[in-house]
């Protein structure tokens, strides 16, 4: 990695150009694609902004003063992502959060060697109160011979990710991405408009300070989950409490306990047998950051990025962040989360049966 001093002003583009020139082997098409991403998140962040400005706020449905059909701001942003990346010739494919189907790159257009899966606006249901939220974003490379992309490319495991990041609207818009050479933050200087380099080579914190769950759901957590959750606050006299900080907005959340040490949980409950959040827009890169910063993430069966992917929107239980605490999950075998009739979860290199008899 080329190193930097606290003092040296670093563009985005400067710092992906350098990162390429590590690899002689590189096209540089990886590098358009995390420019692109940034411009995406430029354009989002300007959009966020002036939410409550704009009148943009409400459903898709409702019609404002102009008779203009108003559009979400997560419709918004998925627009904005889509547009960024179908005409430029670096991706065969895409998958968004907010579209049930493989995005296909339109007729005409040359198709690329990578594919695309993002979550345009996470946290959403925090928009209409001005809480933080964010862009999530994963590439792979395309592993099927076609030129169009397939459903294959974009249902890989995690450790396949050739980069991932987010891009957290909050106080101020930042960026974090890694591609695999440890993970980097940039914050936008809005007077310039550009993502300066302000945390390079992030490390979290391996002295956790802070707990990330929603314990609204406790009731319908298995016994395991709910005494996970008593050593993390400390009730069960085996370990120092951590602070719980939820925000709800899982970017924000994952971002505070990276910087500043922490997990983040969301177990699987009754009610959501396989977790709430999406494996491939939210878990894989998130998962793929926390390990380049010397964290780890877990669904309570092994690692996030060994899970084999079934499906797009598939979701996950997801336990993030420092190390240490991660790894507790391990001492607490959580019950079977499949729900029946839905496909088994598969670990690369490990046989779903090999989990946890169910305890619950
Ligand atoms: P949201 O529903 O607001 O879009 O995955 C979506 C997400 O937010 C995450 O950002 C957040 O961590 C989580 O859901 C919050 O869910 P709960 O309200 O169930 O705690």
């Amino acid at each position: 990695m080329v190193k930097h001093t606290a003092t040296s002003v670093v563009t985005i583009e400067r710092f992906i150009i350098e990162q390429e020139r590590l690899w002689p082997e590189a096209t540089g098409e990886l590098s358009g694609i995390l420019y692109d991403m940034a411009l995406a998140g430029k354009m989002i962040a300007n959009k966020v902004r002036s939410a409550g400005l704009a009148d943009i706020l409400g459903s898709t449905s409702d019609t404002n003063v102009q008779g203009e059909v108003q559009q979400k701001l997560d419709v918004i942003a998925n627009e904005i992502v889509v547009k960024a990346f179908d005409h430029g010739g670096r991706l065969c494919a895409m998958a968004s959060e907010e579209e049930p189907d493989i995005i296909q790159i339109p007729e005409g257009f040359r198709s690329g060697k990578y594919v695309l899966l993002f979550d345009p606006l996470d946290g959403s249901s925090n928009i209409d109160v001005n809480v933080p939220v964010g862009t999530i974003f994963s590439v792979f490379r395309k592993i099927t011979r076609g030129t169009r992309g397939e459903m294959e490319d974009l249902l890989q495991p995690g450790r396949r990710q050739v980069a991932a990041g987010y891009i957290l609207y909050g106080s101020s818009t930042m960026m974090v991405y890694t591609t695999g050479q440890g993970a980097h933050g940039f914050t936008l200087d809005p007077s310039i408009g550009e993502f300066l380099l302000s945390h390079p080579n992030i490390r979290i914190p391996e002295r956790a300070r802070y707990l990330s769950v929603n314990d609204a759901y406790e009731q319908d957590w298995p016994e395991p989950t709910r005494a996970l959750m008593r050593r993390y606050r400390g009730m069960d006299g085996q370990k120092k409490a951590l602070n719980v900080r939820y925000v709800g907005s899982l970017v924000a959340d994952f971002h505070r306990n990276l910087l500043g040490g922490g997990v983040f949980c969301y177990p699987a409950n009754e009610k959501a047998p396989r977790g709430k959040l999406r494996l491939l827009y939210e878990a894989n890169p998130l998962a793929f950051i926390a390990e380049q910063a010397g964290g780890l993430a877990t669904d309570g069966y092994g690692s996030i990025l060994d899970v084999e992917p079934t499906e797009l929107h598939q979701r996950t239980p997801l336990y993030i962040g420092s190390k240490a605490e991660v790894e507790l999950v391990n001492e607490f075998p959580l019950p079977k989360f499949v729900a029946p009739g839905l496909p088994e979860r598969r670990h690369a290199g490990r046989a779903a049966t090999s989990a946890p008899a169910a305890a619950g």
